[in-house]
C-alpha cells in the first residue's frame, strides 16, 4: 500500500492552496500519493522518478508534474535537490477567493466602495512606481493578447494584490487603526454568510468590544450600523440572485436573509430605487 499524504498536513493554510517547499537534497521516498498536485523542478543533481512503478531518470532542470492521486516515489538518487510546488488545482481555479481571506486584501476587495473613513491606502511615490509596474505588464498582455494571456494577465493582478496588501502592512498602524484587521474579518465573514442570523452580541464578541464600541467601529470603517451594513449586504445578495435566477421574490428575500418578503421589497426600493420585479427586467434589456 502506498502512503497517503493528505491536504490537511501539506496545504492546512486555507488562505492560499499552494506551498513551496525546498528539498535539498530531496531523499528517497518511498511510493505514495496525495489529494494535492505537485510540480516539480529539479535544480541539482540526478536520479529516479518512479511513477506508477516505472522508473524514469531525472535532472537538474527537468520539470514535471504530478497530479493528485498519483502514485509516485524517488530512488536511486544522487545529490538530488528539487523545489516541490504543492497545490490543490480545483482552488487553484479561483485564487483571488483565497487572497480575499487575508484582512488587508479581502477589505480592500470586498468594502469599497463603502469604505467611507478615510482608511484609504494611499501609496508613496515609489509604490505607486511599483504598482504601476504591474498595471502595465497587465495592459501589454492584454494588448497584445498572445497565448496564455489570460494566464499572464490573472498572475500580474495576483502579484498586484499581494503588493497592495504588502504596502497595507507596511504601514504602522495607530491602535485604533489596526483593530480594522479584525474588523475586515468580521465583514468578510459578514459577506459570506449574509443571509444567517447575526446578532450585535454576538459580532461584538467576536471583536472583544462593546456594542457600543462596535456600531462606532462600524460606522467609522463602512459608514454605516451594524444592521444597516448587513441589509445593504442582503439587499445586494437579493440583487444578485434577481439577475441570475428565475427564484420568486419571497424565495430570494428568503435566501437574502429577509424573513419577510413585503420587507426585502420596502428595503431593495430604498436601496435601488426602483422595485425587485423592475430590476429583474433589467436583466432583459
Ligand atoms: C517528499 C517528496 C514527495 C512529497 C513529499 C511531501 O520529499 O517531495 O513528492 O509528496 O515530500
Ligand atoms: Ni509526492
Amino acid at each position: 500500500m502506498p502512503g497517503q499524504l493528505s491536504k490537511s498536513e501539506y496545504l492546512a493554510d486555507k488562505r492560499l492552496p499552494l506551498r513551496l517547499i525546498k528539498r535539498d537534497p530531496q531523499e528517497e521516498y518511498q511510493l505514495h500519493e496525495h489529494d494535492f498536485s505537485e510540480l516539480v523542478i529539479v535544480f541539482r543533481g540526478h536520479g529516479e522518478h518512479v511513477i506508477y512503478g516505472e522508473h524514469r531518470t531525472i535532472e537538474a532542470g527537468d520539470v514535471f508534474l504530478i497530479h493528485n492521486r498519483t502514485v509516485h516515489g524517488y530512488a536511486n538518487l544522487h545529490d538530488l535537490a528539487l523545489y516541490n510546488l504543492m497545490f490543490d488545482p480545483r482552488e487553484l481555479a479561483n485564487p483571488l477567493q483565497a487572497f480575499c481571506r487575508y484582512p488587508a486584501i479581502g477589505s480592500l476587495l470586498r468594502l469599497e466602495p463603502e469604505v467611507r473613513s478615510g482608511n484609504i491606502l494611499r501609496l508613496e511615490k515609489d509604490e505607486l512606481a511599483e504598482a504601476m509596474k504591474i498595471l502595465r505588464c497587465i495592459e501589454t498582455e492584454q494588448e497584445r493578447g498572445t497565448e496564455y494571456f489570460p494566464l499572464a494577465m490573472a498572475a500580474h493582478f495576483m502579484l498586484l494584490t499581494v503588493f497592495l496588501g504588502r504596502c497595507i502592512a507596511a504601514r504602522s498602524l495607530p491602535p485604533r487603526q489596526n483593530s480594522s484587521a479584525a474588523l475586515s474579518e468580521l465583514i468578510n465573514r459578514l459577506t459570506e454568510h449574509s443571509e444567517k442570523r447575526w446578532t450585535r452580541t454576538e459580532m461584538a464578541r467576536s471583536l472583544m468590544v462593546s456594542e457600543s464600541t462596535l456600531t462606532r467601529m462600524f460606522k467609522q470603517y463602512t459608514g454605516y450600523a451594524p444592521n444597516e451594513y448587513l441589509i445593504t449586504l442582503r439587499l445586494k445578495k437579493g440583487a444578485m440572485l434577481l439577475l441570475n435566477s428565475d427564484l420568486t421574490i419571497g424565495e430570494i428575500a428568503d435566501r437574502s436573509g429577509f424573513s419577510d418578503s413585503n420587507y426585502f421589497c420596502r428595503q431593495f426600493k430604498k436601496h435601488f430605487r426602483m422595485p425587485p420585479q423592475k430590476y429583474r427586467s433589467l436583466r432583459l434589456q
